[in-house]
C-alpha cells in the first residue's frame, strides 16, 4: 500500500506540473505573488488614464503692430502682463511680430491678462487693455531714441548729434542712415508720450 502511495504522489505532482507549468509546492508558496502582482498592469493603466486631462483649450490673441516710417515691422516685442495697463511693467516678451507686424499668441483658457504691450527700440510703447481675440492694428510712434517714453528736444538732439552716421540707436526708420527722415519722424511726434493705445 505504501509503495502505491509513494508511486501515486509523484505521479500526481508530475500531472500538476504538466498542466500548470509550476510545481504544486511553488504554486502554494507563490499564491501571494499572484494575488498581489496580477492587478499591476490594470493599476498602471488606470493611473496613466487619470493623468490625461483636457489642457488643449486655448484662447488666441492676434493683432498687427506697425512701426511709423518703416515697411519692415518685424521684431517688435509683445508683452502680456497680469497687472492693468496703468501699472503694467514690461518683463519678458511673450512673442515678436513678423515682417508684416502680425503676431499670434495662444494662451491656456484659465489664464487671463490685463494688458498687452508692444515695444520697439526708438518708438513709444503701445498698449492694449484686456486683450482678447483680434485686437486690430496699432501703429507705434517713432522718435523716442533715449527710451524715456517721451519724444522731446533730447531725442532730437541725440539724432542730430549722429547725423549722417549709421548709429542704429538713433536710426528711427531703420534704413541704416541717420538723416532728415529720422529727424522728421521725431519732430512730428514732438511732445508725444507713451504708452499709446
Ligand atoms: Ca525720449
Ligand atoms: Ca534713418
Amino acid at each position: 500500500m505504501k509503495k502505491i502511495i509513494h508511486f501515486i504522489i509523484p505521479m500526481l505532482s508530475l500531472l500538476w506540473f504538466s498542466l500548470n507549468g509550476v510545481s504544486p509546492l511553488y504554486a502554494a508558496s507563490h499564491t501571494h505573488y499572484y494575488a498581489t502582482e496580477s492587478p499591476l498592469p490594470h493599476q498602471s493603466w488606470l493611473s496613466f488614464s487619470t493623468e490625461i486631462t483636457p489642457t488643449d483649450e486655448v484662447v488666441t490673441v492676434t493683432g498687427t503692430i506697425l512701426l511709423q516710417g518703416r515697411t519692415d515691422n518685424s521684431e517688435i516685442d509683445i508683452y502680456l502682463t497680469a497687472a492693468a495697463c496703468e501699472v503694467a511693467v514690461l518683463d519678458t516678451p511673450i512673442t515678436r511680430t513678423e515682417s508684416a507686424g502680425k503676431f499670434v499668441i495662444e494662451l491656456p483658457i484659465e489664464q487671463s491678462y490685463q494688458c498687452l504691450q508692444a515695444k520697439k527700440e526708438g518708438y513709444l510703447i503701445g498698449q492694449w487693455p484686456t486683450p482678447q481675440g483680434d485686437i486690430g492694428t496699432m501703429t507705434l510712434l517713432g522718435g523716442d531714441v533715449n527710451a524715456d517714453n517721451l519724444i522731446n528736444i533730447f531725442d532730437l538732439a541725440l539724432i542730430a548729434a549722429k547725423y549722417d552716421s549709421s548709429a542704429p540707436t538713433v536710426d528711427v526708420n531703420g534704413d541704416k542712415i541717420v538723416d532728415i527722415f529720422d529727424l522728421t519722424i521725431a519732430a512730428i511726434n514732438y511732445n508725444k508720450r507713451g504708452p499709446i493705445q
